[in-house]
């Protein structure tokens, strides 16, 4: 088995999480990691299973209920890749990192994807769930001495909330908590503004904390 059957089989799985096929999504996790594919690759398949269904979501080609069992599917792989993401050597020292979908957003997916790779990456997650306010986010990043606010933002009215966070949490925390963001209603450009950081999926989050911290930032 070459590189062929790696890359026919990177589309099996994805495809396999897009339809909500546990077993198909299991057996393919399986074979890749018999191959010596890496985990964070399985995992960013697994991934774009889930953000596929939520684009067909938007375009009205997919229903809620399919990406409910799409993403049972993409837990089920999830689980089996679990063991060795966590015993994959960590980069760089680990970060307290306050995580949730800021007020007047509900949306929850894309939060714990990004979640649950910060996790895997060595990292503690306090995950305060969604519709949180801007005071609260300020007294957990405070309680917990955080070292990173994330923000999941996907309806635009969010953001007005996203802005008070951060002018909350830099009264209380000053220049020691930084910000990353993401989520359909957030920019690059938005981050730009404020000064924070901006991922696009949860594998650049990973990579984004990773280059703020090597870059001295935390
Ligand atoms: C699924 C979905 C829902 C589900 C949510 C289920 C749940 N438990 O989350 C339900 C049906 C409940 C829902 C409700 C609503 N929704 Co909705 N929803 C979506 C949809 C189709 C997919 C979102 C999703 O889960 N994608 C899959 C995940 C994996 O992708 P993701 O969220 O983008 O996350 C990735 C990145 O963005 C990033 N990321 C995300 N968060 C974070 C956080 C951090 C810190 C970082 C670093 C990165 C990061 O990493 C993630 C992983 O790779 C989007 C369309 C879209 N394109 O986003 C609309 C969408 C977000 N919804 C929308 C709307 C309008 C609503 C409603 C207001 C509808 C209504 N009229 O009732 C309500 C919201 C109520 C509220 N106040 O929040 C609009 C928002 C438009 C806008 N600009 O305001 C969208 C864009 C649809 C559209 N095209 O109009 N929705």
């Amino acid at each position: 088995m070459g590189a062929t059957e790696e890359t026919r089989l990177a589309e099996v799985l994805k495809q396999s999480v897009i339809k909500g096929d546990v077993k198909a999504t299991e057996q393919t996790v399986n074979k890749l990691l018999e191959m010596g594919t890496g985990a964070r690759k399985i995992f960013e398949l697994l991934s774009a299973g889930v953000l596929h269904v939520g684009e067909q979501l938007s375009n009205k080609e997919a229903f809620l209920p399919e990406l409910v069992v799409t993403i049972d599917a993409f837990k089920k792989g999830l689980a089996l890749i679990e063991p060795k993401l966590k015993s994959e050597p960590k980069k760089g020292k680990p970060l307290r990192i306050v995580i949730g979908t800021v007020e007047g957003d509900i949306h929850n997916i894309g939060k714990n994807l990004v979640k649950t790779m910060l996790e895997v990456s060595g990292h503690d997650v306090f995950d305060l769930g969604v519709d949180i306010p801007p005071d609260l986010f300020a007294a957990k990043a405070q309680e917990h001495d955080a070292d990173i606010v994330g923000m999941s933002a996907l309806v635009s009215p969010g953001l007005m909330s996203l802005r008070k966070t951060v002018e909350r949490v830099r009264q209380v925390r000053g220049d020691r908590t930084h910000f990353i963001i993401g989520g359909y209603a957030t920019s690059p450009a938005l981050a730009e503004e404020l000064k924070i950081m901006y991922a696009k999926d949860a594998i650049d989050a990973v990579n984004k904390i990773h280059d703020f911290i090597n870059k001295g930032g935390a």
